[in-house]
């Protein structure tokens, strides 16, 4: 695995529309991920209303810190320094990696969502500690996120950048080895483990496949 702060292998991604919606669900659910092994949280829910989305990012700062678990913020940088989270994730449409260095300072850690090896070279470049790399896979949901990727750029992507990848869209436990030997550090998920029937188990399963 590449060397980083960015330690972990599997990264949870939130969405509470699985839960239609129920915050409460949600955290069990993610409780249920930690419970399984789970060691980074990426809180997601981007529609929320400010005050909404701060009180559910302490609930979950809470959580995570429990299980010893990082919790990282997605594109609310100043969300991520309120509740004292490990990080912010950066899409394209927030602020850029510059911008949430100067908000987050240096022991924060920054992620990058990338589509491209352009953009994660670009991100590397601008001090991003890690990168997501998809959908390299159709997703269930998958008209929001774009065409799929595919393995092949995934692999041309991390032969050429230092900084860990995670390899997002439609990640399967079947999908595991492939994106790993494709030089992925690790996974990033939604559904494959929120979605599972037993989440705690489901995301053992995960680990025992990539620890
Ligand atoms: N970015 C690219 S694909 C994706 C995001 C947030 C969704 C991943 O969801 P799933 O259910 O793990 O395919």
């Amino acid at each position: 695995m590449k060397r980083s702060r960015a330690d972990f292998r599997i990264y949870l991604i939130t969405d509470r529309k699985i839960f239609e919606g129920d915050t409460d669900a949600l955290l069990r659910g993610v409780e249920g991920a930690l419970e399984g092994g789970v060691k980074a949280v990426q809180l997601r829910e981007k529609d929320l209303e400010t005050r909404t989305l701060l009180a559910l990012a302490y609930r979950m700062r809470e959580l995570t810190a429990r299980y010893g678990a990082r919790l990282f913020i997605n594109d609310r940088a100043d969300i991520a320094v309120a509740v004292s989270a490990d990080g912010v994730h950066l899409g394209h449409t927030g602020i850029p990696v510059e911008a949430a260095r100067k908000v987050c300072g240096e022991k924060m850690l920054i992620g990058r969502s990338t589509h491209s090896l352009e953009e994660a070279r670009q991100a590397q470049e601008a001090g991003a500690d890690f990168i997501t790399f998809g959908p390299v896979f159709e997703t269930p949901s998958k008209r929001p996120y774009g065409e799929p990727v595919g393995v092949k750029l995934l692999r041309d992507t991390t032969e050429r950048i230092s900084i860990p990848v995670f390899a997002i869209g439609g990640i399967s436990r079947e999908k595991v080895q492939e994106v790993t030997e494709a030089g992925a550090s690790g996974i990033a998920l939604i559904s494959g483990i929120l979605a599972a029937g037993d989440i705690k188990s489901g995301t053992e399963n995960f680990v025992r496949t990539i620890p």
